[in-house]
């Protein structure tokens, strides 16, 4: 009887030609270059600035555990957008998987939305993780009691993006959006949306009152709070050998969590537009 994949213990694959678990795509069926995004809205959104490579249209492939890659022409490059979700998992399968399947080396931008820490930060403009990304766990062993005397939440030092890359995608933004619709600063990527990005939620015991200010004690520059960053950033540096994926990142701010203003479906639509439109040309003029 045939086996539903192979390789268990490395990076299975299924199928001829062998497909990754999955994001589902087989060698070659995405770009080096990708911006990542995490709705599949803003992924179709995006595959509208790319042209067909070959007479066949825009590469378009929906995987069953919920990712979604478009791949074709910008500006004379290969380009990718893929939609991922939410999360450190996903992140988790769309890095190694895309590795998997790309030669050579790699860039990814991603493209997502966030909270905002700083009451300055306005909703619709677009933030940077220039200064890095750190990771707010929530401590298990802390709330099952086996530790009671852990902290409940755990921070990370930072993780960097790709110089470069960073600076091409806060240049490319700029021109784009305007100078004073981007910002730069730490993103706090988080393992909730909810304890540990400090919401309160009765129906659970959190211990997370106190959790922002403390991120903010340790991070005064940290603007953003998201899901994903940090393990882009981890991942790519943590690949092999070195150098080989270089990643930044970009957020559209949705929620100003001090003041409480929430943006407006047009301005969020432009934001993602625009500022997507500028990540795919610092990706496709980025030196590879
Ligand atoms: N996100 C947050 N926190 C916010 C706003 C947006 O995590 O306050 C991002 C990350 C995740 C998705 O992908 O949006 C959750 O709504």
């Amino acid at each position: 009887q045939k086996s539903v994949y192979a390789d268990t213990n490395g990076v299975p694959r299924s199928g001829t030609p062998g497909r990754v678990l999955h994001i589902g795509l087989a060698d070659g069926e995405i770009a080096n270059r990708i911006v990542v995004v995490g709705h599949h809205s803003r992924a179709e959104l995006l595959s509208g600035f790319l042209q067909p490579e070959n007479g066949n249209g825009i590469f378009k492939l929906a995987s069953d555990r919920g990712f979604l890659t478009y791949t074709g022409m910008f500006g004379g490059q290969r380009l990718s957008v893929v939609s991922i979700g939410m999360g450190l998992s996903m992140m988790d399968f769309f890095a190694r998987e895309a590795r998997a399947v790309v030669k050579g080396n790699m860039a990814a931008v991603r493209l997502g939305t966030c909270g905002c820490l700083q009451d300055w930060v306005k909703v619709g403009n677009v933030s940077v993780a220039s200064q890095g990304s750190a990771l707010v766990q929530r401590n298990y062993s802390h709330f099952d009691g086996s530790a009671a005397d852990v902290k409940p939440y755990l921070l990370t030092e930072l993780c960097l993006p790709d110089d470069e890359l960073n600076a091409a995608v806060v240049g490319a933004l700029r021109d784009a959006m305007g100078a004073d619709k981007v910002v730069e600063g730490v993103n706090i990527t988080a393992d909730s949306f909810y304890s540990s990005q400090g919401r309160a939620d009765p129906a659970f015991n959190d211990e997370n009152s106190d959790l922002v200010s403390e991120v903010l004690a340790k991070y005064p520059n940290a603007i953003t709070m998201e899901m994903e960053t940090f393990q882009l950033f981890h991942l790519a540096r943590s690949c092999l050998p070195k150098g080989s994926f270089r990643a930044a990142a970009a957020v559209v701010n949705v929620a100003n969590r001090p003041t409480g203003d929430v943006v407006g479906e047009e301005a969020l639509r432009t934001a993602e537009s625009v500022g997507g439109k500028a990540l795919l040309q610092a990706l496709c003029n980025l030196q590879l």
